[in-house]
């Protein structure tokens, strides 16, 4: 009997961990450079092809501002209305409707998270782009995440 509660306080125990874990920690991540010329891997090298995930993974795709800082300096120098060049904020689309956006990625924020469940509600791929008008935006609306 006592053999029995430790065991089922030590089950228990694991659920709660793993529930906190899946909160927590991503089971894929991708880090995507951004600039105006589109997006890069950790080497700078641009990315032209599907990343990979697995029906009901927690990913999260982190894009990490790569703009030049004497470029967007400049950019900043220019009137209001001209500005925002170097402004990027990304959509995650499942073909359907958009699943997930990040908030405005740009000099001073230079870090923006995409999370979300692979496949769910039956989604096979997905696009992320750009939503702004941003120099590079012919660049930036392509990156695709498929399912399987
Ligand atoms: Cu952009």
């Amino acid at each position: 009997m006592k053999r029995a509660f430790v065991l089922c306080a030590a089950v228990c125990l694991s659920a709660v961990f793993a529930l906190n874990a899946g909160a927590g920690n991503p089971d894929v991540e991708f880090k995507i450079k951004v600039n105006k010329d589109g997006f890069s891997d950790s080497n700078g090298r641009l990315i032209d092809a599907p990343f990979h995930v697995k029906k009901g993974e927690f990913v999260r795709v982190t894009f990490l501002f790569d703009e030049k800082t004497s470029e967007v300096l400049r950019d900043l120098m220019r009137t209001a209305e001209e500005q925002r060049g170097f402004v990027h904020a990304f959509a995650l689309h499942n073909g359907k409707e958009i699943v997930a956006e990040t908030q405005e990625l740009n000099l001073k924020n230079r870090q923006a998270i995409l999370d979300f469940i692979a496949g769910d509600k039956g989604a096979l791929s997905y696009k992320i782009y750009c939503t702004l008008m941003c120099f590079g935006m012919e660049h930036l609306h392509n990156l695709t995440i498929e399912v399987g």
